[in-house]
């Protein structure tokens, strides 16, 4: 299958030689990695310590080969179910506040996923990284790919390129993920159970995952170049948005001014990307679920809350992934408390 997704590709676009040889060191590598059963009809595979997808596996080895980091790129980084489409919505509406009216805003009309683009998918548009070489500065780009699994080119302290990065507790991305994997599965396959996907989760075979590797790549990459990373927490969003916003525009180097304090844009950008607006935008609550495109933007939003996980998660299972947290970030300094 591999091999007929690259034929289809060089055939349709004639690649040149640079990418044949990159599909082609993608198709060597893919029969030797290890495999395990996914969340929906998927296999995920084991690539640098991380279980990823073979279009995860893909679009890394295109980022390594052929993708030019710019000093002004802006990277959302996030595991997947921890606030991708908040984040994105949030570094959008910061960066471009000057461009647009709030009332006729383009995250009105578009769902965060169509304004920014998916660095590591890029392969899905036409299998090279055109579409990312065309866009202009500063390019605002998202990834669930591991820090470490970055060339050193955009890791280096001498490379500007800037990541945000949000994480969010392990039991409510469980939770996320699980009602998310059941909502993909193709109808007439039997739904995943909460116990099957504590499972594989808690064994750190999730996308992108293990789950917590993800988020201490961040994390010390944050203590280490804090000018170059910065590490969210969903729940310190929920709790203050506010301050959030302006620790991200800081970070970004382009502070609130004190007359954009007095316009109050800072709480418009807040309402802007909050659940309860986004979630009821026209072009974020159809579905549109069909055959080619299994995924519709109304899956992106369900509940938006901190803590549902106590709705879902028996006593045990919680028990055993705060045990499994507790030991993973031990003498790390990061905590979800
Ligand atoms: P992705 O990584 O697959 O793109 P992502 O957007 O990270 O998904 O995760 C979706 C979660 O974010 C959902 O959480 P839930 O299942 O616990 O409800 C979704 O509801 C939540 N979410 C989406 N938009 C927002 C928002 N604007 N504010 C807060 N949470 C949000």
């Amino acid at each position: 299958m591999e091999n007929s997704n690259f034929f289809a590709i060089e055939k349709e676009l004639k690649l040149d030689e640079g990418y044949q040889k990159t599909y082609k060191n993608v198709d060597e590598l893919l029969p030797t990695l290890l495999r395990s059963k996914g969340w929906w009809l998927d296999q995920l595979l084991q690539y640098q310590g991380f279980w990823l997808s073979t279009y995860g596996i893909r679009g890394c080895m295109l980022i390594d080969d052929h993708f030019n980091p710019r000093p002004t790129d802006i990277i959302v980084a996030t595991s997947p179910k921890c606030g991708t489409t908040w984040l994105r919505a949030l570094v959008f509406s910061i960066i471009n506040r000057n461009s647009f009216d709030f009332s006729d805003h383009p995250l009105r009309k578009a769902n965060p996923r169509d304004l920014v683009h998916f660095l590591e998918a890029h392969i899905r548009g036409d299998g090279s990284t055109a579409s990312i070489d065309g866009l202009p500065s500063p390019r605002l780009l998202s990834t669930h790919l591991p820090y470490s699994l970055f060339p050193e080119c955009m890791t280096d302290d001498t490379s500007a390129c800037r990541f945000v990065y949000i994480c969010r507790d392990p039991k409510d991305v469980l939770v996320s993920k699980w009602h998310f994997a059941n909502k993909l599965r193709p109808k007439g396959v039997p739904p995943l159970s909460l116990e099957e996907a504590f499972d594989l989760f808690c064994k750190g075979v999730s996308h992108y995952g293990p789950f917590w590797d993800h988020v201490l790549g961040y994390w010390k990459a944050s203590l280490e170049s804090p000018k170059k990373v910065l590490c969210l927490k969903y729940e310190d969003v929920k709790k203050e948005p506010l301050g959030c916003v302006r620790k991200v525009a800081n970070f970004l180097g382009v502070p609130f001014t004190p007359e954009e304090e007095n316009k109050e844009i800072v709480e418009e950008i807040v309402k802007l990307c909050s659940f309860e607006n986004m979630s009821n935008q026209d072009v974020n609550k159809s579905d549109t679920r069909s055959q080619e495109k299994p995924i519709s933007n109304s899956d992106f939003f369900r509940k938006g809350e901190v803590g549902d996980w106590v709705n879902h998660l028996s006593p045990q299972m919680s028990e055993i992934l705060d045990q499994i947290t507790e030991q993973k970030f031990q003498g790390t300094g990061f905590s979800f408390h």
